[in-house]
């Protein structure tokens, strides 16, 4: 969203349980979680806040209350489906993962393929580029790191991945260091540590970071 809403910014990694004390330390978490967005002064809290703040600062909630409408109930289905992915990097292998991925995929793309033919302008909530169709972007491109064929059976769906991901501030943060690659088990073990959390019970010693 800050990318497509055309704000610079940069990542600040919390590598070290060290790191997330001393940013708990701060007082710039207000309800003491992650992630923070800190601009113009504010410290933000949840990224489902984040994302609609940045959408409305960059006009991109639509223009009345019913396109409002469309962007959260299509903002809130993607959550439904982005949550595999977010899960994927935690299971046992990639073919596990992937399945999953096939199997919600099967579930919702034909819904969403349906709803963009029915709204009739290629996105998904309104006649233009709402923060609904990044977020649908944002997804379908997790999707597509474990399954690169997947839209194959959706050209809506694609056509509009591909809209989202070419608007020219969106296309140079994904090809810019700022972008997180796909998930993997380094990135899984660097969480439990820093969260001094159990890691997936399909990992050796998953009790290692537990505090
Ligand atoms: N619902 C929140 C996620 C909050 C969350 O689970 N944050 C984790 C890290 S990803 C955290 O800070 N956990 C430590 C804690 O809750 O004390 C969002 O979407 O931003």
């Amino acid at each position: 969203m800050l990318a497509a809403t055309g704000v610079a910014f940069t990542n600040v990694p919390v590598d070290t349980p060290e790191d997330l004390a001393a940013l708990r330390a701060s007082g710039k978490l207000p309800f003491d979680q992650m992630p923070l967005l800190e601009i113009e002064g504010e410290c933000l809290s949840q990224s489902s806040a984040m994302i609609r703040y940045l959408a409305r600062r960059g006009g991109l909630y639509g223009a009345n209350d019913t396109d409002a409408m469309w962007c959260d109930m299509v903002v809130g289905v993607t959550a439904d489906f982005a949550e595999t992915a977010i899960q994927a990097a935690f299971k046992p292998s990639a073919d596990v993962a992937i399945a999953d991925l096939e199997v919600r995929f099967a579930k919702f793309g034909p819904r969403f393929e349906a709803r963009i033919e029915e709204q009739g302008s290629g996105f998904c909530a309104a006649d233009t580029m709402t923060f609904a169709d990044v977020v649908l972007a944002e997804a379908l491109s997790s999707y597509l790191e474990w399954c690169p064929d997947i839209l194959s059976g959706t050209p809506r769906l694609a056509a509009l991945f591909k809209a989202i991901t070419t608007q020219p501030d969106v296309a140079a943060y994904l090809n810019s260091d700022l972008r997180y690659g796909r998930p993997d088990d380094e990135y899984v073990i660097a969480a439990a540590r820093v969260l001094q959390r159990a890691l997936p019970a399909h990992m050796p010693d998953a009790e290692r970071f537990v505090v």
